[in-house]
């Protein structure tokens, strides 16, 4: 049973996973999902949660790439927390991910014109996440000024001849951090950007060794796949609890801050410090439907009553 990656190839969280396989070098099903909304594949299992990435191990779906990598963490290979900054991965992975990213935005798509990005990405873009194309390329100079300083404390930290931000191994602080710089990297109109992040001294050599882990062992996969590996699994034992107000059992709606996507909707399982689960029903053609669990990081996810 081996995780199956729902992604496109130019998503920078997508890269993180991809990535992330690489380190532990596991095999993995690669399943294609488009850049924009609809994506029924992810969605009839993920419940709304379309956001990529997404990783499917059997009957259970993991949403956010917060939640993917705790889950990736059981699988063989090394940690993704590696002494001495062990959790603490978390909290850079957390910085880089969240404003930081939003900065790399800046750095990477500022000087796109609509004809690069497509009129039914920026469509997409406005509906869900209120993106102003005019505002981001106004907005570039100062994001990119923002995004530098991640490359220039990475730099900093990488000084005193350190081969990854906690030391000898490479953690998921590092995954983040590397898949801001790849996104920005990635586009041919930000490669001043991308250049001045990799001149900082340290910085293209931690990128290299990143980069030379590659993706693991990609299998391409069918959405019938992973219907199949879903309605061949159980849900994986769960540990966790389901803080009040929430009650166990309920049904509940899980969006994500900052999205105007539709909720994820199931009977609530967990909902604490640890993340949340709710279960579904899939319907998928056949007489009873696949019980999957659907993960999310407690961190920036919006849970209400259904
Ligand atoms: N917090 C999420 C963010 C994921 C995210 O924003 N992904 C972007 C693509 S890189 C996205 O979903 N964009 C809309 C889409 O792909 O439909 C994570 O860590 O996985």
């Amino acid at each position: 049973m081996i995780p199956i990656l729902y992604h496109y190839e130019a998503s920078p969280f997508a890269e993180l996973v991809r990535a992330a396989f690489g380190v532990k070098g596991l095999a993995w099903g690669s399943l294609p999902v488009p850049r924009i909304l609809p994506k029924p594949d992810q969605t009839r299992l993920t419940g709304a949660y379309g956001r990529t990435p997404a990783v499917q191990i059997g009957a259970d779906l993991y949403c956010d790439t917060a939640a993917i990598l705790p889950a990736l963490e059981a699988l063989p290979g090394p940690s993704f927390y590696p002494a001495p900054l062990g959790a603490l991965h978390r909290l850079v992975a957390s910085w880089a991910n969240g404003p930081q990213f939003f900065a790399h935005v800046g750095a990477a798509m500022g000087g796109m014109t609509p004809e690069m990005m497509g009129a039914d990405f920026i469509k997409d873009r406005q509906a869900r996440f209120g993106m102003d194309l005019a505002a981001l390329g106004r907005a570039a100079p100062h994001l990119s000024g923002q995004a530098l300083v991640a490359s220039q404390w990475l730099s900093d930290t990488l000084a005193d001849g350190r081969a990854f931000i906690g030391g000898d191994a490479p953690g998921a602080g590092d995954l983040a951090l590397y898949s801001n710089i790849s996104f920005v990297k990635a586009v041919p109109t930000a490669a001043t950007n991308a250049a001045a992040m990799l001149a900082l001294p340290g910085v293209a050599n931690w990128f290299a060794r990143l980069a030379g882990f590659g993706h693991g062992t990609r299998r391409e996969m069918t959405a019938d796949d992973a219907l199949a590996a879903a309605r061949a699994a159980s849900p994986a034992p769960l540990t966790g609890s389901v803080d009040a107000p929430y009650a166990a059992g309920m049904m509940v709606g899980v969006t994500q801050d900052g999205t105007r996507d539709a909720p994820s909707i199931g009977r609530l399982l967990r909902c604490d410090t640890t993340g949340i689960t709710i279960a579904r029903e899939v319907e998928d053609g056949q007489s009873n439907p696949i019980s999957v669990h659907v993960h999310f990081p407690r961190l920036g996810q919006v849970v209400a009553p259904a």
